[in-house]
């Protein structure tokens, strides 16, 4: 199978919450990638396992979290037909190449991912070997369909590394197989991270250091896609901030990152640059910006609500989506993992 030209994949987690991080950080730029890239979203429900219950929801609440991310990514405006949504567990091909991964990568890399460390936290003991294992399952999601660009955000970006990592090494330890079995140089490719605009990074509305997560304790910490326009409003209102105007230039947000994080929001919701923000806002009062930012956020995120409320409430048409999503995936990933285990010499 010819390694493709511009593939995108990229995928989020079905724990709940969907945020305005996740939007920004990722959906919008899904969107804006299908128009230009043969793309490939994932609801990545493999992963979402790796934390505890309390995490993703359990059982009971996995089908339900699964179909919100659908709904989110349908709401925003992928079209299904053009590109594939599906979710992992149904193309098992993603847990067989993560074992091969689990081969590749080294313990020395993983020791060092930053994610692991922050979510296993201090009890790392009794952290799961699959959030440990995390990493390879992503590169292996990628990989699967030899995707050329991955659109995330900030955080995302050291698992992109590793990514890269493991493609560089399976194309060096298998290069004599690779090369003799038909596939050039390389098999997979050296894909690129796609981390741009003014809010790869969305903090949290109450402490500007943290990332805003959907596994916060404060619901005002995120502001998510299915708010009413009241409760966006308000969130909004009671974000923190310091009491001083917002300033005239942009380095004067430097170590204001309540603030620097507002503009962020808005300029990625108007489709601005943060200058253009500043340049209309600055030496305002947030009380002239907040409600300004306020009314734009609901203006963006109503539509996005309502046509997921609107999917939500037809569960037979996302699961739809998500079966004829996996066909087409497994169709891609079984062609792969016959090449790879070839490549790595398995009798089949
Ligand atoms: N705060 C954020 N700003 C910008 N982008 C973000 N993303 C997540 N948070 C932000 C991007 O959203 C995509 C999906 O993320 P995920 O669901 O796979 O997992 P996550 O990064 O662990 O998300 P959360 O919300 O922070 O969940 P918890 O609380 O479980 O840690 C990715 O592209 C991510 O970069």
């Amino acid at each position: 199978m010819a390694q493709p030209s511009n593939r995108v994949f990229s995928g989020i987690q079905p724990t709940g919450n969907l945020h305005l991080g996740n939007y920004l950080g990722a959906i919008v730029k899904f969107v804006a990638m299908q128009e230009s890239h043969e793309c490939i979203f994932c609801v990545v429900d493999l992963h979402a396992i790796t934390q505890p219950f309390a995490v993703w929801g359990g059982p009971e609440k996995l089908a339900d979290h699964t179909r919100e991310v659908t709904a989110a990514y349908l709401a925003a405006g992928i079209d299904p037909k053009k590109s594939i949504i599906f979710n992992q567990s149904q193309v098992i091909e993603h847990a067989e190449l993560a074992w091969l991964f689990n081969c590749v990568a080294r313990m020395g890399w993983l020791n060092r991912m930053t994610q692991f460390k922050e979510k296993a936290g201090k009890d790392r003991e009794n952290a799961s070997v699959g959030l440990f294992a995390y990493p390879n399952l992503m590169a292996a999601d990628i990989l699967l369909y030899r995707a050329t660009h991955v659109p995330v955000g900030d955080d995302q970006k050291q698992h992109l590394e590793l990514t890269r990592d493991i493609a560089a090494k399976f194309n060096n330890d298998f290069a004599p197989q690779i090369a003799t079995l038909g596939h050039g140089e390389a098999y997979f490719p050296m894909t690129e991270p796609v981390i741009e605009g003014p809010a790869t990074r969305v903090m949290s509305l109450r402490d500007g250091a943290k990332k805003m997560s959907k596994s916060d304790p404060s619901d005002l910490s995120r502001i998510t896609l299915t708010d009413d326009a009241d409760t966006i409003a308000k969130k909004i209102r009671k974000a923190k901030t310091d009491p001083a105007p917002l300033p005239e230039t942009l380095d004067g947000l430097a170590e204001r990152p309540e603030a620097a994080n507002l503009v962020g929001i808005y300029a990625a919701l108007s489709g601005q640059t943060r200058e253009q923000v500043i340049g209309e806002f600055g030496g305002k009062e947030f009380s002239t910006f907040k409600p300004a930012l306020a009314d734009l956020a609901v203006e963006k995120l109503a539509p996005v609500s309502g046509e997921m409320t609107r999917y939500l409430a037809d569960p037979a048409t996302v699961d739809g989506v998500l079966r004829d999503g996996s066909d087409r995936a497994r169709a891609i990933a079984v062609e792969t993992m016959r090449e790879v285990k070839d490549i790595i010499g398995f009798l089949s």
